[in-house]
């Protein structure tokens, strides 16, 4: 082997440690925090961690590594495809303890497997590792999802935090130009790319404006206490179904005491910070907003190209500032606090067009449907990607506060259905420029 097959392999295996410290310390909790259902929308903890395992075995273990199924017998509870949420703490699952123990006894598999493949060999599944960033990717996607859980829990004490720059606050409002032309969107180059980044491919878009900034809870705020959620006028009409039938009338996990906001954050409550972005809103809230400021929501393509188009080298950077990793001048990412950081906090982060904290803070809204990329082919699995192609997802952007670097970058797309707010959503908006401006 030689020394690049060493290193990328160390590597591999730091970004296994690092993910699975994770999963372990968001589920370092009694046992019953761990087997309670805290909403129908979500998993049981102690569900994710053994599906982690599992997704781990069934990738790496059986298919990548040719090894004879430890647990077949539990496949079945850890599909997500054959177990609904709701009824996931019906399900004999295992318990915490033999959940902890099957996942590190896959983990052992996983590091021999790793030990012996050849990362540069003809086995798409090997290839650079792809089944590997898999495994790390998919680990880090449901970290960020029993993250969410906790947050629902309204359990406080397991959710570390720490602080994060100061903003920009008189900024807020401003929005950055990009001029019309051609951009290359998705990826052919990035390893552990999912299949639905690929292929890449030119896209040809008129001029737009889209904001500096993520929305903040002040514009927020204003929207709400000039009407916003009770004039029809902003909303689109499933949106205003949706308003109608749940009587919403804030961001979830908010309430209000006079004249005060305030928010429950991992269980504590604290006034609603003015200056941060805002979380926890629906596709339908994000669009309101948007109409309700005379803006749109971009499109999935004019918020890739606002991220990490570089007009003069005419190329896509991976992150908006370049290719080199997150640090944390650049970007809010990774858990390092519990939150996003204020408007204006990452300057050093911007992209080519001047827009900033594209990467991290909230996953951001956009108006498009999740749909597939010319060219597209399901890779190494249609229940990824493909299955849920179609009108029902909308698709959202650039990763939160509490996604891993691993699993963010500039052609990352996630999706969801346009009533979810249990996840770190947010939204910034945009506008077409007007004829003569190019
Ligand atoms: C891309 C976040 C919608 O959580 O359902 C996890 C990611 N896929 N396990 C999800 C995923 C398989 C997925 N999202
Ligand atoms: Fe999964």
């Amino acid at each position: 082997m030689n020394d690049f097959a060493a290193t990328f392999k160390e590597r591999i295996a730091t970004d296994l440690a690092a993910v699975r410290g994770r999963s372990l310390a968001y589920t370092d909790a009694e046992d019953d925090l761990l087997l309670r259902q805290h909403s129908p929308l979500m998993s049981p903890l102690i569900w994710d961690l053994a599906h982690i395992g599992n997704y781990e075995e069934l990738w790496v273990l059986r298919e990548a590594g040719g090894i004879t199924p430890l647990r077949p017998e539990i496949d079945d509870l850890y599909d997500a495809f054959k177990q609904p949420r709701k009824s996931r703490p019906t399900l004999p699952l295992l318990g915490p303890a033999e959940t902890r123990k099957y996942i590190s006894g896959v983990r052992g598999r996983t590091l021999d497997v790793l030990d012996a493949i050849d990362l540069s060999g003809p086995e798409p599944l090997h290839r650079a590792g792809f089944v590997f960033g898999l495994v790390i990717q998919h680990e880090h996607q449901h970290d960020e999802t029993m993250l969410a859980t906790l947050q629902l829990s309204g359990q406080p004490g397991l959710v570390r935090d720490s602080p994060l720059p100061p903003g920009r606050p008189a900024f807020g409002a401003d929005e950055v130009f990009v001029p019309a032309g051609p951009f290359l969107m998705g990826t052919d180059t990035e390893p552990w790319a999912y299949d639905n980044e690929r292929r890449a491919h030119r896209v040809d878009l008129p001029a737009y404006y889209i904001d500096r900034f993520p929305v903040d809870n002040r514009s927020y705020i204003h929207f709400i206490e000039d009407g916003g959620y009770d004039d029809p006028r902003w909303w689109a009409p499933g949106g205003w179904r949706w308003r109608t039938e749940s009587s919403v009338h804030a961001p979830l996990f908010w309430t209000r005491e006079g004249a005060t906001w305030w928010r429950s954050r991992f269980g504590r409550p604290e006034p609603v910070p003015m200056d941060e972005p805002v979380q926890h809103v629906c596709w339908y809230e994000a669009d309101a907003y948007a109409r309700w400021a005379g803006k749109r929501l971009p499109t999935e393509a004019e918020w890739e190209k606002a991220c990490g188009w570089d007009p003069d080298a005419e190329r896509a950077r991976k992150y908006p500032w370049g290719d080199e990793p997150p640090t944390p001048d650049r970007a809010n990412l990774g858990h390092r606090a519990a939150r996003p950081a204020p408007v204006g906090a990452y300057p050093a982060g911007a992209g080519a067009y001047g827009a900033e904290q594209m990467i991290g803070e909230v996953w951001e809204w956009t108006s498009s449907c999740f749909l597939p990329y010319p060219g597209f082919r399901a890779f190494p699995y249609r229940e990824y990607s493909e299955v849920f192609f179609g009108g029902d997802h909308r698709v959202l952007r650039g990763g939160s506060w509490a996604a891993d670097p691993a699993a963010v970058r500039t052609t990352f797309r996630n999706w969801d259905y346009p009533i979810r707010r249990q996840i770190f959503s947010g939204f910034r908006c945009a506008r077409t420029a007007p004829a003569g401006q190019a």
